[in-house]
């Protein structure tokens, strides 16, 4: 068992979340007990002032907490340790996010972009005893209407309208599978830090990993101010020294690799590394959990295109998993169980990548520590979804500090895989934005994506790949038939565009990065949030548990083509999922068919942000739709799949015998080494009589897919 990241504090600081906060409505008397990390919505549930969100139609009552302003505040003396030094910081890790700092009644500084952290000196305004920190957050939904309107032609994938102006986890102002619950408050760490001369910001950790299997690190330490430096460096793994030494340069002796689940092992190693000035003045220390692999996403010329693929230490790897949502419709103080129960599952479903999509949050260090453990490495999208974005001056300046900040954060992760830019903006560069108005946000776009950062990206992890949007094709090409040559591609014909299943099988794409197909949650779940009496899919409470506009009609139209009359409306859920699970099945066979062109099937999506109707193959209260033990079967590192050949266009409930001519069996090795076996099969009739089958030895060679046998029907 691994001992999770400590994320130790600096020796002379203060954790201000220890301390007791009270937060209230500006404007009225009474304080309320607060809890930091937290937000408004989680304190006024706490304190019995509004009724549970998720319930019934609650969500739709309590939306007058978006237009409201906040107050929180603390009461601190402070610590003689911090006051000897010569610099005192509040630093802040997260603020959500229109919020003003008051430190004993002084303004200290303003916020506008929840996704960075803050560090403001202080000394000046702190006294020794009965220290008043106050953070007012101001209405997002203010901040929305009032900022950058003269820039904005047109909303697209925007539920508000405006709300990509802020800089928010975007999916609280509603989503398709996601309430409109705009939070505000302390949403991670805050805390004093005393320091004196110099402070040590991070620590680059860059991997050379040579050809005869040796692994050496460089270390190259970011200081505050610059001064020349030594390091000290001690490297442990199970808990015993390694390497300890001075210098810059640790040559790891018996290197052990990390690898993403089913390739191998995830061991991890601690490093610590004491940074001092010349004189022995230590500046700071920084320690943290490293593996030691490398990740390329592997762009090559081939006989289909370009490649899309990772290589992980040097071996290609087919990407199995799904995409993220944020785990909760509150995010701020999620436990690591909270994380641990989605994360774990998708590894006993055997993926190995997770993507980070872009219109959530980046997430906690609970989540990486979690996917380090279980060798899910990570796509992370920078977030931005589905929308115009602005391109004023002020607003790159705050995304520039906003990726500066998250990649010195994450950039030593085992499991960080990719860069990308955003989800789904491709658009900015399509042909139908003829409009001059919208020259203005291609041109932000541009800005955004291809040239601010990939340059933050370029300065401060240059060892990770960036990709500046999901989908993208190297160009502004949108098409299919592109998606089979090179790049990633969002496949929704099945789903939003009422396509056949086995559409799934008619573009080999090279990587698929989202696909999906929805399906009630259990009635379990759906008993969290619906009164007896409500039950019903097509009433008010469950239909606001049903987001995507017409998604009710499109499960029922997907059911209907595949199974007979449900009789209830359990039935009825039950079915939606064995149809999600089916769907999902049919794309990634076909894409694990099509290795090596195809290297990745990420499916839409693996968890729920509050109870809900939605693609998810794990329902907010932690149980398994259908999808997800199908996931574990189709994802499986040594999988069997039937290509059936006359199911083209037929809807697979009305097969007739005669429709179906021919079987081709397949079988796709994930794992990392070929191994015999023996492929057996059977066909049966629909009435259950066996009518023919066989079996016979085979080599299963690794990294490969390959078709064995033609049984003609
Ligand atoms: C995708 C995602 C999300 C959305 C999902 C389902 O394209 O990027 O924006 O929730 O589709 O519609």
């Amino acid at each position: 068992m691994f001992q999770p990241d400590t994320h130790s504090l600096p020796k002379t600081s203060l954790d201000l979340t220890r301390l007791s906060w009270e937060m209230r409505q500006a404007g009225k008397l009474r304080w309320l007990p607060a809890s930091v990390p937290g937000c408004v919505h989680t304190d006024l549930l706490s304190a019995g002032e509004i009724p549970d969100p998720f319930y019934g139609t609650n969500e739709l009552d309590l939306q007058w907490i978006e237009e409201e302003t906040w107050e929180y505040r603390v009461t601190f003396d402070l610590p003689p340790a911090i006051g000897e030094e010569e610099n005192s910081d509040l630093v802040a890790d997260g603020l959500d996010t229109v919020a003003t700092v008051f430190l004993n009644g002084t303004e200290i500084a303003r916020t506008d972009n929840m996704f960075t952290g803050y560090r403001w000196p202080v000394k000046t305004f702190l006294r020794k005893s009965g220290n008043v920190l106050q953070i007012r957050f101001d209405s997002a939904m203010e901040y929305v209407r009032s900022h950058r309107r003269e820039h904005w032609p047109r909303e697209t994938n925007d539920p508000v309208g405006g709300s990509a102006r802020i800089r928010k986890q975007q999916c609280q102002f509603g989503w398709d599978w996601g309430p409109r619950l705009v939070t505000a408050g302390i949403w991670r760490g805050i805390r004093l830090e005393g320091w004196s001369k110099n402070r040590l910001r991070s620590v680059v950790v860059k991997q050379n990993h040579a050809r005869s299997g040796g692994v050496s690190l460089r270390l190259t330490p970011e200081l505050a101010h610059h001064e020349s430096a030594t390091c000290q460096y001690r490297l442990s793994f199970d808990g015993r020294i390694v390497a300890e030494g001075t210098g810059r340069t640790i040559d790891v002796p018996d290197p052990r690799l990390w690898w993403p689940n089913g390739q191998g092992d995830q061991p991890l190693y601690t490093l610590e590394v004491r940074v001092s000035a010349r004189n022995g003045r230590e500046i700071g220390v920084w320690k943290r959990r490293i593996g030691l692999r490398t990740v390329k996403l592997d762009r090559r010329k081939d006989k289909w295109g370009e490649s899309f693929r990772f290589l992980v230490n040097g071996r290609p790897m087919f990407a199995k998993g799904a995409n993220w949502i944020p785990a909760h419709a509150f995010v701020a103080n999620l436990q690591r169980s909270d994380y641990e129960r989605d994360l774990r599952a998708a590894a006993e479903a055997n993926m190995n990548m997770i993507r980070v999509w872009g219109g959530g949050i980046y997430e906690s260090e609970d989540f990486f520590d979690l996917c380090d453990e279980l060798g899910l490495l990570v796509w992370q999208d920078f977030m931005f979804a589905c929308s115009l974005y602005p391109g004023d001056a002020s607003f790159l300046k705050s995304i520039e500090a906003e990726a500066e900040y998250q990649i010195r954060r994450l950039r030593h992760r085992a499991s960080l895989a990719l860069w990308c830019g955003n989800n789904e903006i491709w658009h900015c560069n399509g042909n139908e934005l003829e409009d001059p108005k919208f020259k203005r946000f291609q041109k932000a776009a541009v800005r955004l994506f291809h040239e601010a950062l990939p340059a933050v990206v370029q300065a401060h992890d240059p060892a990770t790949a960036y990709w500046p949007s999901s989908p993208w094709r190297g160009d502004e090409s949108r098409d299919h038939e592109t998606g089979t040559k090179r790049g990633d591609t969002h496949f929704w014909d099945v789903w939003h565009g009422r396509a056949p299943v086995s559409d799934y099988e008619k573009w080999p794409f090279r990587f698929v990065s989202e696909f999906g197909m929805q399906s009630y949650s259990s009635p379990a779940t759906n008993a969290t949030f619906c009164p007896e009496d409500d039950n019903n899919i097509f009433g008010p409470v469950m239909e606001n548990h049903q987001k995507n506009r017409g998604g009710n009609q499109v499960i029922l139209d997907y059911v209907s083509r595949r199974y007979r009359f449900p009789k209830s409306q359990d039935d009825l859920i039950y079915l939606s999922q064995l149809n999600q699970a089916h769907c999902m099945q049919t794309g990634v066979e076909f894409y694990r068919r099509n290795r090596p062109r195809c290297m990745g099937a990420l499916y839409w999506q693996l968890n729920d942000c509050w109870p809900v109707a939605s693609w998810s193959s794990i329902e907010f209260t932690g149980r398994w739709r259908a999808l997800h033990h199908l996931a574990r079967r189709f994802f499986s590192p040594a999988l069997v799949s039937a290509q059936i050949h006359g199911s083209e266009g037929v809807t697979i409930g009305n097969y007739r015998s005669s429709d179906i001519h021919a079987v081709d069996l397949y079988t796709a090795s994930d794992l990392p080494e070929d191994t015999s076996a023996r492929l057996r099969w059977d066909v049966f009739h629909v009435n259950g009589r066996r009518l023919s089958g066989s079996s016979k030895r085979i080599r299963l060679r690794a990294g490969v897919s390959e078709s064995w046998k033609k049984i003609d029907l």
